[in-house]
């Protein structure tokens, strides 16, 4: 296999959820992931909203029984608060999803942010540090090619 990634979308349909819970991050993590959309061309890619990032991982699994994608890919953005009820949404959001993932063969990617405060969410959504809806696309792209090249198991 080849070092390189095929960052090739043109053969590619994704999906992406989005969590509307700290929506002024999530949106720009969704810019982020578009851009790499339309950069790495594509095919066909559908946007779904959820109420928060511990509701991602159900509709995700529901996109990828239906067949239609190569790969979901999920954003949010979990930020500390005075509680421990943070700790338990992104526990299980990322839990949640790479059971997608295993127990569907369909990729699903972990697009959400944990962080301490919105500062670092704000780096890390199209700031100083990159943005983690454009990298979660990259690697869903990826994947997906890696795995359709190994043909179905
Ligand atoms: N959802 C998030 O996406 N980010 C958070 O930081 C967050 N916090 O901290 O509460 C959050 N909570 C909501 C959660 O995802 C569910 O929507 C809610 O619990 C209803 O199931």
């Amino acid at each position: 296999m080849p070092e390189q990634p095929n960052l090739d979308g043109a053969a590619l349909s994704l999906a992406v959820v989005a969590a509307r819970f700290n929506r002024a991050i999530t949106s720009r993590l969704l810019a982020g992931a578009e851009e790499a959309v339309r950069r790495h061309g594509v095919r066909q890619c559908d946007v779904f909203w959820v109420p928060g990032s511990f509701e991602l991982p159900v509709v995700a699994k529901r996109l990828a029984e239906t067949g239609r994608y190569d790969a979901i890919v999920c954003l949010g953005a979990v930020i500390r608060h005075e509680t421990d009820h943070y700790l338990h949404v992104a526990t299980q959001a990322a839990a949640g999803m790479q059971r997608v993932a295993l127990d569907t063969g369909v990729p699903c990617h972990f697009g959400v942010l944990t962080c301490d405060t919105e500062e670092q969410a704000l780096e890390r959504s199209g700031g100083a540090q990159g943005n983690k809806g454009f990298d979660a696309v990259a690697a869903a792209i990826e994947t997906a090619n890696l795995l359709l090249s190994l043909g179905s198991g």
